[in-house]
């Protein structure tokens, strides 16, 4: 099947629908499907690294970051470029091949933008791709990072445009949708998902699906988050997901978007290890590896590894600078 087929015209009531059959049905549509765009067995690991901590003026009402939120987190300045790239050869050596660095700002500022652009050349220079996620970019911004060579940029939708003013209310939807056409139309590969588990409606799980599989381009990488309650956010006290629910929105995206890296993201410290095999089951391709995310505890790369082994799974990674890709068979 060729990238030609994707569709970008999912009605609501198609991914509902997907979402409200019967879940061995919808795995097997989405592990059928994963196998015409990609290699078996294979995931994409990614580490993460926040290189602004806290501080941040939005007021995501799961965010541990938050400046408006009362959360016992140490707040860190823009990390000097030799303890950055200490931590990339470290998670290069744990077996990643992508670095993907964190800021917690509304936007960066040109000074801001400066220097993380020396940080991509340095992270790119250890023979690893580059992500980074900064906040809303202007589209100057967007080609500038394009030009230092950024492989991906992150910025997720979150949830659903409806459900969304009931988390966030210092950036619109509309203000999110902008920053990804800058990186879009700059020519980076967008990695944009959502976070579950946020007291959202199975409607409103279909909504965000609709949003990010309607894209003008369905982004290269979707990471799937299971909110991580964390004490002082106003999200703290939300009542857990159910799993399965999880495992159904994996699947949904699978099909809807089925070229595309699905990746199992926050909250898998707290997933037993049958969970996850379901969700790669389900069409999830990728992960966060390595011992913490942004400011909160991931799976071990101990666990990690052990898991991999046991499921049979395989991962690219990085020797002397060169990539060993076994890379997606039909894109
Ligand atoms: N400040 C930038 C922004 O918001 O675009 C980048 C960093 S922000 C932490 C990246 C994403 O991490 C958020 O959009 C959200 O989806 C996810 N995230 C943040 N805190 C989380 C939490 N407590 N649980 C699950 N996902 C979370
Ligand atoms: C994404 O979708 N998830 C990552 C990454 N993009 C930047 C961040 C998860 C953060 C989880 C909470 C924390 O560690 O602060
Ligand atoms: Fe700031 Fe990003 Fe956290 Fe929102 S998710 S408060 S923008 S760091």
């Amino acid at each position: 099947m060729s990238t030609n087929n994707l569709r970008h015209d999912w009605t609501l009531s198609e991914i509902s629908a997907l979402l409200d059959s019967p879940l061995m049905d919808l795995i097997l549509q989405a592990q059928t499907l994963h196998r015409q765009y990609f290699v078996p067995n294979h995931i994409q690991i990614s580490a993460l690294l926040s290189i602004k901590t806290g501080a941040c003026p939005e007021d995501c009402g799961y965010c541990s970051q938050s400046a408006k939120h009362n959360t016992d987190l140490e707040l860190e300045r823009l990390l000097p470029k030799e303890q950055v790239v200490a931590a990339a050869t470290q998670a290069r050596a744990n077996g990643a091949h992508r670095f993907c660095m964190g800021a917690a700002w509304r936007n960066p500022t040109d000074t801001n933008l400066e220097r993380v652009l020396e940080l991509i050349t340095a992270v790119k220079d250890l023979g690893m791709e580059t992500c980074v996620t900064l906040g809303m970019l202007t589209a100057p911004q967007a080609l500038r990072l394009k030009a230092a060579g950024l492989d991906y940029y992150n910025h997720n939708l979150d949830t659903s445009p409806e459900f969304y003013p009931q988390v966030i209310t210092t950036r619109t939807y509309q203000d999110r949708l902008e920053t990804l056409t800058h990186v879009r139309t700059a020519g980076i590969k967008i990695c944009s998902g959502g976070i579950l588990g946020l007291g959202e409606s199975r409607t409103d799980r279909a909504s965000l699906l609709q949003q990010l599989s309607n894209l003008p381009q369905h982004p290269d990488s979707v990471p799937i988050n299971l909110l991580v309650k964390v004490a002082g956010t106003p999200l703290a006290q939300t009542p857990d997901l159910d799993p399965i629910e999880l495992v159904r929105v994996i699947a949904a995206a699978r099909i809807l978007m089925p070229a595309s890296h699905i990746r199992l993201s926050a909250g898998r410290h707290n997933m037993s290890d049958e969970l996850q095999a379901l969700c790669f089951l389900a069409g999830s391709n990728s992960v966060f590896y390595g011992d913490r995310l942004l400011t909160t505890a991931n799976s071990t790369v101990d666990h990690d590894q052990n898991l991999f082994t046991r499921l049979g799974l395989t991962h690219e990674t990085v020797i002397n600078k060169q990539h060993l890709t076994p890379r997606a068979c039909s894109r």
